[in-house]
């Protein structure tokens, strides 16, 4: 049996604090008629994708920090892409910062959203896992502010059945933790779509720097191994206002391979038909989680320790 989503993972290279929402919109629906016409079924965009990485900016004028916020999906500035979706026959996943009102206040989230062919929004992530800081902090060469600009998302991990498979949604910094993988796992993931900004110089851990492209595959592809799902993980890449961000967006199988990865820093797509069907013999072998999971042994070690290093 074969299901093929075919997919393009459409790499955004650097996009100037000058450049407006028109501007970037422009370059997404180049890459979206490129997809378009390598018969893809869906395109995926960064986290961010509209605009620069702007949590690099320290800001105290909240509507400065707001003029980088979506406020509605579609708008005015953001249509062209829906209508050149529908008017294709193409779907699209696109992570941009959504500034909402929710319970009677304004709340500001690091968003995802995954179109269907029809143009419509069938679903909505918010990033959980934000990295970074919410202070300025002078040493550093540039600033990661997103537990300034963001509040931690409040959707949790679902998958949704879209594409004929099962998809599910993460942003940047959530590829690095098993947990992200393991709750869409549990659902029956079939598909992963998840964009990044990720700085090639961590100022923390400038130790880190020389492994940045290594460790952006290694977390992708151990997602995908060990939960036996398709991962899409899409850069902004490049030098981004001084600030240079890997790129090596990539497509990976089931097994854990990389299938197709970029070689530039700039706008670039890359295609991949992928077999949904490739997740059957993980998902039901090796990764059989209802067969060889042990959680009622993963709590007595929770429970033992306390879940902290020992002393
Ligand atoms: N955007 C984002 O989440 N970036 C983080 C940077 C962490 S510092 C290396 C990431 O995990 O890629």
């Amino acid at each position: 049996m074969s299901r093929i989503v075919t997919v393009g993972a459409a790499q955004v290279g650097p996009i100037a604090r000058s450049e407006t929402r028109a501007q970037v919109v422009t370059r997404l629906i180049a890459l979206m008629r490129q997809a378009k016409a390598a018969g893809c079924d869906i395109v995926v965009y960064p986290e961010l994708t509209l605009t620069t990485f702007f949590p690099r900016w320290y800001m105290e004028d909240q509507t400065e920090v707001d003029s980088f916020f979506e406020r509605e999906m579609p708008s005015n500035e953001t249509a062209p892409l829906f209508n050149t979706a529908r008017e294709l026959g193409i779907g699209f996943h696109l992570g941009y910062a959504e500034l909402t009102q929710e319970g009677g206040r304004a709340r500001r989230f690091n968003t995802a959203i995954l179109v269907d062919k029809a143009g419509a929004i069938v679903a909505k992530y918010r990033k959980v896992h934000l990295p970074g800081h919410a202070e300025h902090e002078p040493y550093r060469q540039f600033q990661h502010l997103e537990k300034r600009y963001f509040e931690v998302g409040n959707l949790g991990f679902p998958v949704w059945r879209a594409f004929g498979g099962v998809v599910g949604m993460c942003i940047c910094n959530d590829r690095r933790w098993p947990e992200t993988y393991r709750v869409m796992g549990l659902q029956g993931v079939e598909m992963v779509l998840l964009g990044y900004n990720t700085p090639l110089h961590n100022p923390p851990a400038p130790e880190h720097d020389a492994l940045a492209n290594h460790h952006n595959t290694l977390v992708m592809q151990s997602g995908a191994y060990q939960n036996g799902t398709w991962v899409v993980g899409v850069a902004k890449a490049g030098v981004e206002e001084g600030v240079m961000q890997i790129g090596q967006s990539q497509i990976i199988a089931p097994s854990g391979e990389t299938v197709a990865m970029c070689s530039t820093l700039g706008d670039e797509l890359i295609v991949a038909r992928c077999d949904l069907d490739l997740t059957v013999s993980y998902k039901t072998t090796i990764f059989n989680f209802a067969k060889h999971r042990r959680p009622e042994a993963y709590g007595l070690i929770v429970e033992r320790t306390g879940a902290r290093p020992p002393d």
